[in-house]
Order: structure tokens, then sequence, then C-alpha cells
């Protein structure tokens, strides 16, 4: 179900960024910096002219774009929602069904809404060739229609198998105005991605030019410079906080927000203001790039 102000602004032909819920609620960001998070990512799409789209299961119902005064739902207490999830979360009627990336990518392109802004995607996990753990996102994006902008994948992946795997299943990495795939919490992970583009009439004449219409495209914006953690540090947090994990036996969907934890605790907390200035940043991109597709379709 789309709110009336995506409705309108799709059926106009205009500017539309979706946004998953889960980095809102518990499972991605602890409280109050979730709120906070929230509040950065409406204010930098607005601002930018476009109308944000958050999904999210409430009810039973999926939802793209909620009303003002539904914000406050998706800042607590979540079950997490992949895109095999979405049946099970409407068919149950689910109270508050978080979406992460692959699920709000299939909610958007359903809605009509073509450009998607998160944190970091799901990738492959290191280990994956024994634990087999891939995120669903990746093959979200290789099958719905909807440009992703992120600042990488999630910082404790396998950054090279994730690369490798969205060759696999053909989905386009472009890097905005930066040549690395970026690491989250730093601006390159050392792994340079396949094209760099520098504006978002780029990316929307990219989208255009797909061979297959239902496919998307990965764009990754590294964070910005100010806010960017010390790579050297976070290599030592980051096998810490897995090896932590590990020993307290957490697996699955679990592991994301265990892993967090960890790494907020170990960086003093540095990590939480850079999560939300990444947020916000590819909010903003993603508004640019909203803006340009809108302008392509008239
Ligand atoms: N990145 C983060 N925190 C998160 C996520 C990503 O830094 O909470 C969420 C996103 O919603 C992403 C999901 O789509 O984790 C992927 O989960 P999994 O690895 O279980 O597929
Ligand atoms: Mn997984």
């Amino acid at each position: 179900m789309l709110s009336p102000e995506v409705e309108a602004a799709v059926t106009r032909g205009e500017a539309v960024v979706a946004m998953e819920s889960t980095i809102f609620s518990n499972l991605g960001l602890p409280s109050p910096h979730n709120e906070a998070a929230l509040t950065r990512c409406i204010v930098a799409v607005r601002a930018g002219g476009a109308v944000p789209a958050v999904t999210a299961v409430l009810d039973g119902v999926a939802r793209v774009g909620l009303l003002e005064s539904e914000y406050p739902r998706i800042l607590g207490v979540a079950r997490k929602v992949a895109e095999r999830d979405l049946a099970v979360a409407v068919g149950q009627g689910w109270e508050f069904g978080a979406t992460t990336v692959s699920a709000s990518v299939a909610l958007a392109a359903a809605a009509g809404v073509h450009v998607f802004a998160t944190g970091g995607i799901g990738g492959v996990h290191r280990g994956s060739e024994i634990t087999g753990d891939i995120s669903a996102d990746l093959d979200a994006l290789a099958h719905q229609p909807v440009v992703t902008v992120c600042a990488g994948a999630k910082a404790f992946l396998d950054l090279a198998k994730t690369l490798e795997y969205l060759e696999t299943v053909g989905v386009p990495v472009l890097g905005w105005r930066h040549d690395w795939f970026p690491a989250f919490y730093t601006r390159t992970s050392g792994l340079r991605v396949a094209h760099r583009v520098e504006s978002g009439a780029e990316v929307a004449a990219i989208f255009a030019a797909r061979s297959r219409a239902s496919s998307g495209l990965l764009l990754t914006a590294p964070i910005p410079e100010a806010d960017e953690l010390d790579a050297s540090e976070l290599d030592g947090v980051l096998q810490q906080a897995l090896d932590d994990c590990a020993a307290a036996g957490v697996t699955g969907a679990a592991v994301t927000p265990f892993v967090l934890g960890r790494i907020s605790v170990a960086t003093a907390g540095r990590s939480i203001p850079a999560n939300l200035a990444l947020a916000e940043n590819n909010a903003r991109v993603a508004t640019d790039v909203a803006v340009a597709l809108s302008r392509a379709g008239r």
C-alpha cells in the first residue's frame, strides 16, 4: 500500500526515494540514534526535492511511504523481513516487520519507485564457504528494477566475494565520484568499482540503457571524508567483533545487531555518528538520482 503522498508523486512521475526500515529499528541502530538517522535522511530527501518512501510491514500491510504519525512505530522492536519473509509478515499480520534491502527494493519496484537509499547492503559473509551465508540482498539487486545507493556492504563481510557475486548475477556496480568500493565506515576497501559516475543524470542514463528491464544497479557512495573512521584501527575491531559473535554462538539474522553493538563499543561510540553521516549522504545522493530519473522521464 502506498501512502497518499507517494502515490501522487509516482502517478505524476515525480522524484521518490525509498528507504528501508531495518536500519531505523532496534535491529539497526540503538535509540536515540535511530530516530536521528531517520530524521536526517528524511530531511535530506525533502531538501533535495524528492518524496521519502520508507518501507515496512505495519499491522500485516506492506507499506511504501509512511505517515508522519507512523514514524515512531519503526523505531521500536522489530522482526526482520527479507524479501522471502514479506508473504509471511503479511499473511500472519505482523505488527512491525522491518524491511531489509531485499524486501525494500521488491516493495519499491512494485510501487513504481526506482531509487532506494540504505546504509550498507548485505553481501557474502566471511567464511561463507563453510556457512553458506550470502545475503538475499544481492539477488534482489539483480532482479528488481531499482537503483540502490549504499556506502558499500556491511563492514564485516567479505567484500571481494561480494563484488564477485554481484558480477556473476549481473549487477553493475558504480562508484559515485569515487574509484573504489567503499567499506562503510571508511571510504576505500582497496577494491576498485567497475565504473565511476559523476552525476545523477549519468546514473539515470545508465539505468535507462539496461539490457534487462527487471534488473537493478548498485551505486556506491563513500562516507564523507570528515566522518570516516580510521581504517587501520577498524580491521582489528571487525575481526574481534566477529570472533566474539562466533564465541557467543550467535548466527543468522542476529549476527548484524550483535556485531554492530561490538563495533560501537570498540570504537568508543564513534561508529554511530559515522553510520548516521553515511546514511544521510546516501539519501542525498539517491535524491540526486531520483530527480534526474524524474526529469529524464518527462
Ligand atoms: N547494514 C548495516 N546494518 C544493518 C543492515 C545492513 O550496517 O542492519 C541490514 C540491512 O537491512 C540489510 C540486511 O538489507 O541487514 C541484510 O541482512 P542479511 O545479511 O541477514 O541478509
Ligand atoms: Mn544472511
